[in-house]
């Protein structure tokens, strides 16, 4: 062989060899990648718990935060003994389970049902509004009917527990929405059943975002009422860019203020999550009309890094945060 040829092979033998290394390289950056734990998913109150280890089961086998959120959120719709979300409910004044919820995906798809009636899962129901028609809000009787044409089953969300409540509320025919702060009328102190919504965010380990939120709304609300729960920008935002967000509380300081989206906005401008989410508490304090003595709001938010933070209008607003370093409930701070 002259010394030519043997310069070629060398070469051809030389650049195959960087292929392959580099190919062994870029699959063993790519399996590290996915075993970095970049997946980590959060979700408000000490119920987060048990929604973030079924959101945790899809996300830490590679799969979608979306199937994530979605199936993580169903955990205490399904639970008749959390009394603010699904089955179990507790009603509006008239006695009626109305749910509220919607979802969002890294592509900004979103879908949304709002005062649904009779179905337990109503993020899945919104996750069929956003994946079937051209739509992204169904309401009321027009939800109910997608649902039963797409096969979801009628049931009573009214249990015994939250009936007895509802009448025992009605003997003083006084009309307040309960709030989930320690509340001398309805929430004693120490009442571990002080929570609301369950509002969800998740990245998977590909990166992509997802979150979902869902409610039975506000407790003995007048029929009808619609907090933020299933309004995009509201109660859930998500730019795959940059992160997500969630609101749990009075749905209508969180909707004055667009407090989702307001929030992955300030996260757009360089804020860590938990300082967009103090400012966003911030601007109710600055805007609402309303006497906030009485008001929580919670928001909940994660950046790309997968830091996550939380801020509250009053004290006692919780999360939980799931992945492959850490499960913990978190207290968040409060600016009351
Ligand atoms: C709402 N943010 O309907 C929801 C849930 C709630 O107190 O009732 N929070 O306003």
């Amino acid at each position: 062989m002259n010394t030519r040829r043997k310069f070629i092979k060398l070469s051809i033998l030389s650049s195959a060899s960087l292929f392959i290394t580099k190919q062994l390289f870029a699959h063993t950056a790519k399996k590290y990648d996915t075993v970095k734990d970049n997946a980590i998913v959060i979700s408000t109150w000490d119920f987060g718990k048990a929604a973030n280890a079924a959101a945790w089961e899809v996300l830490k086998n590679n799969g979608k935060a979306l199937d994530a959120v979605e199936a993580g959120v169903k955990v205490p719709e399904a639970d008749p003994d959390v009394q603010s979300v699904g089955l179990g409910g507790r009603p509006d004044r008239d006695g009626r389970v109305t749910l509220d919820a919607c979802i969002m995906d890294e592509k900004n798809n979103c879908g949304s049902v709002a005062c649904l009636e009779h179905i337990v899962h109503a993020i899945s129901v919104a996750r069929m509004v956003m994946e079937k028609t051209p739509h992204i809000i169904l309401v009321g009787d027009g939800a109910l009917q997608f649902a039963l044409e797409n096969g979801f089953k009628k049931e009573n969300l009214l249990t015994a527990k939250s009936e007895n409540e509802w009448k025992k509320w009605l003997e003083k025919t006084e009309y307040k929405p309960v709030m989930n702060i320690e509340n001398e009328h309805y929430h004693p102190k120490g009442d571990k059943d002080n929570h609301d919504t369950i509002g969800m965010v998740a990245m998977d380990n590909n990166g992509d975002f997802s979150g979902a939120c869902t409610t039975s709304g506000l407790s003995y609300k007048m029929h009808g009422r619609v907090g933020d729960s299933p309004i995009i920008g509201a109660g859930l935002f998500v730019d795959n860019e940059v992160g997500a967000a969630t609101a749990t509380g009075v749905g209508e300081e969180v909707i004055r203020i667009a407090g989702a989206h307001l929030i992955v906005e300030f996260m757009r401008n360089g804020d860590e999550p938990e300082v967009a989410c103090r400012k966003a508490v911030e601007r109710i304090i600055q805007k609402s009309p309303k006497d906030l003595k009485d008001v929580q709001v919670g928001f909940l938010a994660m950046n790309k890094k997968g830091e996550y933070g939380a801020y509250s209008l009053q004290k006692g607003f919780t999360y939980c945060i799931r992945s492959g370093k850490e499960e913990k409930i978190h207290d968040a701070k409060s600016a009351f």
